[in-house]
C-alpha cells in the first residue's frame, strides 16, 4: 500500500447472490440493482469489489473439465475462453449497474492481473487496482480462469482473490455477501437444526473441529462452497483482519455492514 491511501474495505459478492445458480448464465438483476444502490448509499470511503462466478463461471468450467488444469487439447482451451467470456459478461453487467446507481465502478479482468502456481496466487499486479483506488474509484474484479505456472491454468475463486487482496492491500475488513445468514453448524438450507455461528476464532483446535462439520453447497460450484470460503478467509483473519459473512440477499444488510453497523452474520477473527 502506498502511504496516504486508505486501505479499502473488500466486499465479495457470491455467485449465489449475483446470479441464479440453477439456471445457466442467469443474473439476479434485482439483487444486482439493489446492492448497487446500497453501495451508493453507504458510500464507503474506499471500496474494492470482487464477485463470484455463479451460473456464469461454474457450469462452463464444469462442462469443459477445467478443474485440475490443462490436460492437453484445444477443447479445454476453448472452455477457458468460454468461461472467461461468460465471466466478463457478468462483470460488465455488474459494473454497468453500479455506475447507473452512482458508484464509480471500473471492471478489472482478474486474469490480466493474476497468475497462480498450483492454484495459489503467485503473481498479482496491484498497480492498476491502486490506480483506480487512488482516483476514488471502485475496482471490480471477479473469480476467473487464470494462467498457472504449474498446471497451465487454474480457477481462481473470488474468495481466494479477495483474501489475497485484503492481505496485500492491508485492508481491515473483508465482507463476504452470501445467500445465507452467515456460517452455520450445518447446512441451513437442508438442516433445520443448523445454528448460526456468530463469532469464529480461526486460531486453534476448536476451529479445525468446527471446519470438519461445515458442509458445502449442493449446487454446481467447482471451487468448493462454504467450507472453502471459511478456509480461505481464515488466512486473512489469522493475520489480524476482520471477516464478516452476511446475507447479501436480505435488503439493507450489506449497506449496514458497509456503514460499520452491527448486522446478523458471522464475524471471523484471530
Ligand atoms: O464463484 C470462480 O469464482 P467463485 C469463477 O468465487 C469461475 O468460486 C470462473 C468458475
Amino acid at each position: 500500500m502506498r502511504p496516504g491511501l486508505k486501505p479499502p474495505v473488500i466486499l465479495k459478492l457470491g455467485g449465489s447472490v449475483v446470479t441464479f445458480k440453477d439456471r445457466v448464465e442467469t443474473p439476479n438483476l434485482q439483487a444486482i440493482r439493489r446492492l448497487s444502490l446500497e453501495i451508493a448509499e453507504a458510500k464507503p470511503r474506499s471500496l474494492l469489489l470482487v464477485h463470484g462466478g455463479g451460473s456464469f463461471g461454474h457450469p462452463h468450467a464444469q462442462a469443459y473439465g477445467l478443474t485440475g488444469g490443462f490436460k492437453g487439447g484445444s477443447l479445454q482451451l476453448s472452455g477457458v475462453s468460454r468461461t472467461r467470456e461468460a465471466m466478463l459478461r457478468l462483470n460488465s453487467l455488474i459494473v454497468e449497474n453500479l455506475n447507473l446507481a452512482g458508484v464509480p465502478a471500473l471492471g478489472l479482468q482478474t486474469s490480466a492481473l493474476a497468475a497462480t502456481r498450483s492454484g495459489r496466487i503467485s503473481s498479482l499486479d496491484l498497480k492498476p487496482i491502486l490506480g483506480v483506488l487512488r482516483l476514488g474509484g471502485v475496482p471490480v474484479l471477479f473469480g476467473d480462469v487464470v494462467m498457472d505456472f504449474e498446471d497451465g491454468f487454474s480457477i481462481l475463486s473470488g474468495d481466494r482473490l479477495s483474501t489475497e487482496l485484503a492481505l496485500r492491500l492491508r485492508s481491515r475488513l473483508l465482507i463476504l455477501g452470501v445467500d445465507v445468514d452467515g456460517v452455520f453448524t450445518g447446512d441451513p438450507k437442508t438442516d433445520s437444526e443448523a445454528k448460526l455461528v456468530e463469532r469464529l476464532r480461526v486460531r486453534g483446535k476448536a476451529f479445525k473441529t468446527f471446519l470438519a462439520g461445515v458442509k458445502s453447497s449442493k449446487t454446481v460450484d467447482v471451487t468448493g462452497g462454504m467450507r472453502h470460503k471459511v478456509l480461505e478467509v481464515a488466512r486473512f483473519a489469522s493475520k489480524g483482519g476482520r471477516v464478516l459473512v452476511v446475507n447479501a440477499l436480505k435488503p439493507g444488510v450489506v449497506a449496514e455492514a458497509l456503514r460499520g453497523r452491527k448486522v446478523r452474520g458471522t464475524i471471523l477473527t484471530a
